[in-house]
């Protein structure tokens, strides 16, 4: 190994669900992927020191910090990967940056417009002088996903006129489900819209290739009070010591006119019984269509009407070393999960840092999908009126 290969030191604010999964890629890539410097794991950071110490026992820190602020200071850290609510993401992020930092930011990029706006002025100011800034839609980096969007790009499916994107989650189906974080507003910005839309919206946007330019939609909580548990007493909907209010949507539907002239129609929901993490796009254009579901996620379906009489949707297994990102896996029909898309967000993010690239999304991209929530929710208030995304 050359001398001087370098070596990148992450730290990760937060360390919870997507910690966990955050920790997995860092932990991963370098294992499979011939990656073009070291990756230490250095610190963990979260709020309370017994917690914060197992997590990083578990999750192979070298470090577990109560401290976000002293520990983005360090000079032997690097990398800062910021995996807490969505209320923290711009201030976290910008110190980072700030820092000389690279960062990487769990998505939805911020609770709102304005300060997904200055996350983006942060990060053009950090890249004057190298410094990389990536959102994490992870499911970009599934290799269906990937392919997917390759095809569009080459013309398969010819123009496209239709999309409809659903995102269908359960756990909020029983009302007696306790009040969290993602329940309340000042915390998370927003409920299934901006939790699991934010998603298909970047989903749809990056496999198109165009923007959502205008939607007319409607959000819903169908509960509104939720028994609180003492960790969450304090979170600005509490309404009592027993039950707190819910401040944010339970299920969003809306319409999308898509820059290129299509039309598209995105549901996100945590009330669809039965339904765990139901993720589905499909887009239709004038030569064929595709289907990408993640429960089924190393498939691709596609049609082309090209075809003639015995046309039919084809199911491709994505999983040949020629797609992408397998090659570093298993052989052909070895299937990949949910957790890949984590490495491979990692392969991107230190690829980019060494190569002196952009790494994709970027923090402007994940302003584009703020904007067009933003705009779901100012049409919502308005009769599900059509509004334009600014
Ligand atoms: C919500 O339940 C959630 O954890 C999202 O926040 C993640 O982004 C998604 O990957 C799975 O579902």
């Amino acid at each position: 190994m050359s001398g001087d290969r370098r070596t990148l030191r992450v730290a990760m604010v937060g360390r919870g669900f997507m910690g966990a999964a955050h920790s997995q890629g860092w932990r991963t890539a370098p294992h499979f992927f011939d990656l073009p410097a070291d990756v230490e794991m250095a610190v963990v950071v979260g709020r309370d020191p017994e917690g914060t110490a197992a997590a990083a026992r578990k999750y192979g820190w070298q470090e577990a910090s109560t401290d976000w602020r002293a520990t983005i200071a360090r000079d032997d850290v690097d990398i800062v990967d910021v995996c807490v609510p969505g209320d923290l993401h711009s201030e976290v992020s910008i110190a980072a940056l700030e820092a000389g930092k690279h960062v990487l930011c769990e998505k939805p990029l911020a609770n709102t417009v304005a300060e997904a706006e200055a996350m983006v002025a942060a990060a053009d100011a950090a890249a004057a002088s190298g410094g990389k800034a990536m959102v994490g839609f992870t499911y970009r980096r599934v290799p269906a996903v990937q392919l997917a969007a390759q095809l569009v790009a080459a013309g398969e499916l010819g123009d496209i006129r239709e999309g409809r994107a659903v995102y269908l989650q359960d756990w909020l189906s029983d009302p007696e489900a306790p009040m969290t974080w993602r329940l309340d507003k000042a915390s998370a910005g927003s409920g299934a819209l901006g939790d699991l839309g934010a998603h298909i919206v970047d989903m749809v946007q990056f496999v198109t290739g165009q923007q959502v330019d205008r939607v007319a939609g409607t959000t819903r909580t169908f509960t509104t009070e939720r028994p609180l548990l003492a960790e969450n007493v304090g979170l600005s909907g509490t309404a009592s010591s027993e039950r707190g209010t819910v401040t944010v949507d339970d299920a969003a539907l809306f319409l999308g006119e898509l820059s290129g002239g299509g039309v598209a129609t995105f549901e996100a929901t945590r009330v669809a019984p039965g339904r765990k993490n139901g993720l589905r796009i499909e887009l239709n254009g004038t030569r064929g269509s595709l289907v990408f579901d993640l429960e089924d996620l190393n498939v691709l379906q596609l049609y082309s009407s090209a075809d003639g009489a015995n046309a039919g949707f084809r199911r491709v297994l994505v999983t040949e070393p020629s797609h992408p990102y397998v090659a570093a896996w298993w052989p052909p029909g070895h299937m990949l999960g949910y957790e890949h898309g984590f490495s491979h967000q990692v392969v991107d993010l230190v690829t980019s840092i060494c190569d002196g690239t952009q790494p994709s999304p970027t923090f402007a991209d994940g302003l584009s999908v703020q904007r067009v929530l933003d705009a779901v929710e100012r049409s919502s208030a308005d009769g599900a009126r059509w509004t334009d995304v600014r």
